[in-house]
């Protein structure tokens, strides 16, 4: 027999997952229905359909084996937080700080959108895990959607395939995910979420964030909701272990809003003269905590790749993150290089003679546009990283000892300071600020309060977010000591005051030592700050 004849064709006896589909199908009336199954052959076909209909180029295998270039719409490339939507059935159960619809309504006007958006396409059934397989924490989610990009993405980006279907069993407690890119217009851009439901609808946008389920409106916006409800957190927090040179392994987590380096902390490599020091990347973007029988919290990365931003890294400001996509990874809205390498502002080396910028029109060094958008992206597996945890596919997760505050300011907020404890911690938290960036449509550089770094991620209302965080103070023993660090301060000249990368090594050893109770403070009357009678910054 043909293995090939399997491609595509459904993979579960879940009645509930088939009944999701069939309603769907009723409704979007596509041409074809392929269920994934996560293969390899799988993967081959996907990438051959994508490169022949001219959604992937194929880029140079023997520079970047298994890579692919995309290039999205121009009017789609990056999450749009005007067009998200939390469908709480009270106004106030999605708060001041998110837009809120009736869902009633918001379901009659999406399945308006819907109803026939799928002729002539293909609906793919992308099963997949948010965390390891066979842990407690993890979910289930089916996302559906006429986008090959999407699929090829969430492939990466989550452990998708049949493995959902083991860890779902006979269940009906999976999410439910529709995506449908229409036809981009950003007039009939919506990206809903259904809490109460486990339902997400994302309808015009086929970029990152908007369109890959699994990723902000599942882990994080959805994750939020079931944790208060369930009695645990879904943060916008990368997640790192730090090896002393005995052995000893200190896990933190650390929430940065997008493009603030969250990818960079979680890769960082410590100085040489750390000797024997080692971090391990958890995750980069996304946590999942919840109180463990030992009384202590414990973490799990929900994803299994990395959606990164492209520009700036390099292999001195992230080695690891490029040791990342040198394989099996997807760029998306970076330059293309005649010889079908990539490029984007700040890669190692001179920029290019000449190039196609990420709207496919010819770029050189005199362009006044940049060559790759600001918010260019790379996403690439996990196991790609030199430096991945083993504990990343440890169903128990890790133990946090640390949680990290941080946002971008140029002023006013220093290199580091430690709350006093879990509830200022939460307050500090609270009141974070962080100057906007190309992750997200709108101006950037204006500094705007984004708590916790889940401004645009928290799937209620944030008063009751707030509140949850400090409940769980009740729930775990022993809470993670918790800090606030700024890479970004600058000079009267505008530059940048701190080296940051892999100097960072030097804030980050001080608050293992002071989770270990080794290192000094001062307690001053906003917090405590690192005591400089008895240490100096010099490492
Ligand atoms: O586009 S994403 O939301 O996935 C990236 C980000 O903004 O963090
Ligand atoms: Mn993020």
């Amino acid at each position: 027999m043909n293995t090939n004849q399997l491609l595509g064709e459904r993979s579960t006896q879940n009645p509930h997952v088939i009944a999701f589909v069939e309603d769907a199908v009723k409704l979007c009336q596509p041409d074809k229905v392929f269920w994934c199954d996560g293969s390899e052959g799988e993967k081959a076909h996907l990438l051959q359909v994508a490169v022949e209909k001219g959604v992937l180029i194929k880029l140079n295998q023997e520079k970047l084996p298994g890579c692919y270039y995309h290039r999205s719409h121009p009017n789609d490339v990056a999450r749009v937080e005007q067009c998200t939507y939390i469908c709480t059935p009270k106004e106030d159960e999605a708060g001041p700080t998110n837009n809120w619809a009736d869902p009633k309504a918001m379901y009659a006007k999406m399945n308006g959108l819907l109803a026939g958006s799928m002729r002539g396409r293909t609906l793919y059934v992308v099963p997949y895990l948010m965390g390891p397989l066979g842990s407690p924490m993890t979910k289930v989610g089916i996302e559906l959607t006429d986008s090959i990009y999407v699929v090829l993405n969430m492939r990466t980006m989550a452990r998708m395939g049949v493995v959902a279907y083991e860890q779902l069993g006979e269940g009906t407690d999976f999410n439910r995910g529709t995506h449908c890119t229409c036809d981009l217009d950003p007039e009939k851009r919506f990206i809903c979420h259904f809490p109460q439901d486990n339902r997400i609808i994302s309808v015009g946008s086929g970029y990152g964030g908007n369109a890959l389920l699994g990723k902000k409106c599942l882990a994080l916006r959805i994750g939020s909701y079931l944790g208060r409800n369930e009695g645990w957190l879904a943060e916008h927090m990368l997640v790192l272990g730090v090896e002393s040179p005995e052995g000893e392994k200190t896990w933190v987590a650390a929430a940065f809003p997008s493009a603030c380096g969250k990818t960079n902390f979680a890769m960082l490599i410590p100085p040489e003269r750390y000797k024997g020091w080692k971090v391990w990347t958890l995750g980069d973007d996304i946590a999942w905590m919840k109180p463990g029988p030992d009384g202590k919290l414990y973490a799990i990365n929900p994803e299994a790749g990395y959606f990164g931003v492209a520009p700036g890294t390099n292999f001195k400001t992230n080695p690891n993150a490029m040791k990342s996509i040198q394989k099996d990874t997807i760029y998306t809205n970076v330059a293309l290089l005649p010889d079908g390498d990539v490029w984007w502002e700040g890669k190692d080396g001179e920029p290019p003679k000449e190039c196609l910028d990420w709207k496919g029109n010819k770029w050189t060094p005199d362009s006044k546009e940049k060559a790759a958008h600001p918010n260019s992206r790379f996403t690439a597996p996990m196991t790609n990283n030199p430096m991945l945890a083993p504990e990343a596919n440890d169903p128990n997760g890790v133990p946090i000892s640390a949680i990290i505050f941080g946002g971008r300011r140029a002023t006013t907020l220093p290199l580091v300071f430690q709350a006093f404890n879990w509830v200022h911690g939460v307050y500090i938290g609270a009141t974070m600020g962080s100057e906007t960036t190309a992750a997200a449509v709108g101006a950037v550089g204006q500094v705007r309060r984004d708590p916790m770094a889940m401004l645009p991620f928290c799937g209620y209302n944030m008063g009751d977010y707030f509140r949850h965080w400090l409940r769980m103070r009740k729930l775990v023993k022993y809470p993670p000591r918790v800090f606030h660090v700024n890479w970004f301060r600058k000079d009267g000249e505008g530059k940048f005051l701190w080296p940051g990368f892999s100097e960072n090594m030097r804030v980050l050893k001080w608050i293992i030592d002071r989770c270990h109770g080794r290192a000094n403070a001062n307690e001053t009357p906003l917090a405590g700050c690192r005591d400089r009678n008895r240490s100096t910054w010099k490492g």
